[in-house]
């Protein structure tokens, strides 16, 4: 008879919902981060001494410098995350470690509150709902508190993944014109189905939007996409949106030309250094003609039980010796 196989020794680097925490410690030898803070350098090296399989989220920088401290048994990072900019994957690969994400399952919540942003800049969402409970309503006033209409402008999407599409069928719905750029180009089929026009420049692209939205990984090469040279080529009304990652805008050069009157707005979820923000954007906040939203892009109940179920079924199926649904792959970086 074979020996009964050792059950994996997972650590979860932050607090996870409840279920997913549970089935967790049914399944595997599991340490949790009870107090949910988040771990340092000494912590995460620690983990990575320990661990069989460590569960970390985008607010772990899983470097090469801590992987170097990696023990033996370390054979998979199943990352809470779709993004996996927080691990050095290349690093990790090298030493014979799998990585793995949870793409699909935020798809939608991320494209609506990418929606939201669109929204809550043009129509000045944010800075309506602060009049009412601070008390400074005077009364309705045909010339007061007007934003920019949606409806026939044109959205620029940079990055046509699962969320640029899932954000295209929304925009749609609200009558933008649709207009992407992406590393590959989409089918056609795809195209028509969203109604989509390809830009493989992507200066041509940005010169000609009203709206444009970053969701594309945050790879070496999305380093500053937009950069200051590329924001200056947008239209001086163009609202800038982003729930990728913070790295991808040069958010320094965002912030001055909002300042300056060279751009309209922008909405952001995400930061070059969260969670500290540029004072600059946190200031144009209160000034209105910018939105700014601590990294809620995913955060829902479901999605984080779905990311949660994803991580979940990586662990099991490496450790029963398959490859996992959720492999970040090399070509993928
Ligand atoms: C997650 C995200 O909340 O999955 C991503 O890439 O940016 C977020 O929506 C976060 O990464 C969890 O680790």
């Amino acid at each position: 008879m074979n020996p009964p196989r050792k059950r994996p020794n997972v650590v979860v680097t932050r607090r996870l919902p409840p279920a997913v925490e549970t089935r967790m410690r049914e399944l595997f030898d599991t340490r949790l981060n009870h107090d949910d803070k988040p771990m340092g350098p000494t912590e995460l090296a620690e983990a990575v001494r320990e661990a069989d399989v460590l569960v970390p989220t985008v607010t772990d920088e899983v470097d090469a410098s801590i992987l170097a401290q990696a023990g033996p048994n370390l054979r998979l990072i199943a990352n809470f995350g779709n993004g996996v900019d927080n691990i050095d994957v290349q690093a990790a690969l090298a030493r014979g470690i799998t990585v793995t994400n949870t793409p699909g399952v935020l798809t939608e919540d991320t494209a609506d509150m990418t929606m939201a942003l669109i929204l809550a800049v043009a129509r000045r969402l944010a800075e309506g709902a602060r009049i009412v409970p601070e008390d400074e309503w005077a009364g309705w006033s045909p010339t007061w508190m007007l934003g920019r209409r949606i409806t026939g402008k044109r959205l620029g999407i940079v990055g046509m993944g699962r969320i640029g599409q899932a954000l295209a069928r929304r925009a749609r719905a609200f009558g933008l014109s649709i207009h992407y750029h992406n590393r590959r180009r989409l089918s056609s089929r795809t195209e028509e189905e969203l109604e989509a026009t390809y830009w493989d420049s992507l200066d041509q692209m940005l010169a000609r939007m009203d709206i444009v939205s970053v969701n594309c990984p945050h790879t070496p090469a999305t380093y500053h996409l937009l950069s200051a040279r590329r924001l200056k080529l947008l239209r001086p009304d163009a609202v800038v949106v982003n729930t990728a990652r913070g790295e991808i805008i040069d958010e320094t050069a965002l912030a001055r030309m909002i300042e300056a009157g060279e751009l309209g707005g922008a909405g952001l979820d995400v930061f070059e250094h969260e969670p500290s923000v540029n004072p600059r954007l946190v200031k144009l906040a209160r000034s209105g003609r910018v939105v700014l939203l601590p990294h809620m892009g995913s955060a829902t109940e479901e999605g984080r039980v779905d990311m949660g179920e994803k991580v979940i079924v990586n662990i099991k199926t490496f450790m029963d010796g398959h490859r996992p649904p959720d492999r970040v792959l090399p070509s993928m970086l």
